[in-house]
């Protein structure tokens, strides 16, 4: 532990109890829908606001983009943040929701963690340093067989239906078990913490990604290149895997990796 990575566990441990009050607050937060199936609830807009103002005072000069309040996209030092990944469970009582914060240097993913403040699950990873949860150090899987593995592919109404189901079929015809859980961000937790093989999505944007994909490269897994030129600005098709089913799983999603 640094300072770097000391005060993004801090920010993001605060972050998290302000979910977990909201979570379990009798007077449920009220939500809205920003689109079909794409929720927003008044703590999504906390929580990046209290981020933010966490930024300025540690780290003044530093940018910050976030999925309620957009920001930079082109900064020497940008933080992203999805303040609640897994707005859907958040708003609808189920416990699958985190915090992403990650920073990006000079285009490069530097540090980054996902809080899941339901389970208190820490993920946080520095380029160079490893990847740990909760202080263990993590590593991804050693499962090598398609019919053994757990794979998590994404979903949002941004895209339409059939890709998704082709997908979920092909990953099911070749034996996975195929998930969806409503969180792109411990999604990718999960493929650090060799909980599954894989996660896979045709479209995220990076504030669901700026931790995970990190996490999953310090964890000794295998990432796509995500951060192409439009990557802030308009996302991008996203896989992470372990080491032994790379191969395979990039055939059968058709994306390439690192
Ligand atoms: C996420 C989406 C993502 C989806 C995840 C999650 P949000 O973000 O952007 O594409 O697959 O399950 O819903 O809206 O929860 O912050």
């Amino acid at each position: 532990m640094n300072t770097l990575t000391q005060a993004i566990e801090e920010i993001v441990r605060a972050a998290g109890s302000m979910m977990r009050d909201a979570f379990n607050d009798p007077d449920k937060p009220a939500y809205s829908l920003k689109g079909r199936q794409d929720y927003l609830t008044v703590t999504d807009g906390a929580v990046e606001r209290f981020v933010r103002a966490e930024i300025e005072r540690r780290f003044p000069g530093d940018a910050v983009l976030g999925e309620e309040d957009g920001g930079a996209v082109n900064a020497q030092r940008l933080w992203i943040v999805d303040p609640i990944d897994g707005t859907a469970n958040f708003a609808r009582q189920i416990p699958h929701f985190c915090i992403s914060l990650g920073l990006l240097v000079e285009g490069r993913l530097e540090a980054g963690a996902i809080y899941e403040p339901m389970h208190d699950e820490l993920f946080i990873a520095q380029r160079g340093q490893g990847a740990w949860c909760n202080g263990e150090r993590m590593h991804v899987s050693e499962l090598a067989e398609l019919p053994a593995a757990t794979m998590e592919i994404g979903w949002s109404a941004r895209l339409p239906a059939a890709p998704y189901l082709a997908l979920v079929l092909r990953g099911m015809e070749a034996g996975c078990s195929v998930r969806r859980a409503g969180s792109g961000a411990l999604g990718l937790a999960y493929v650090a913490a060799g909980r599954s093989e894989a996660y896979a999505e045709a479209h995220i944007n990076a504030w669901d990604v700026a931790a995970g994909l990190l996490l999953v490269e310090e964890a000794g897994g295998r990432v796509n290149d995500f951060w192409t030129p439009e990557a802030l600005s308009q996302g991008n098709p996203v896989l992470a895997t372990n080491q032994r089913l790379a191969a395979e799983l990039s055939v059968l999603t058709g994306i390439d990796l690192k």
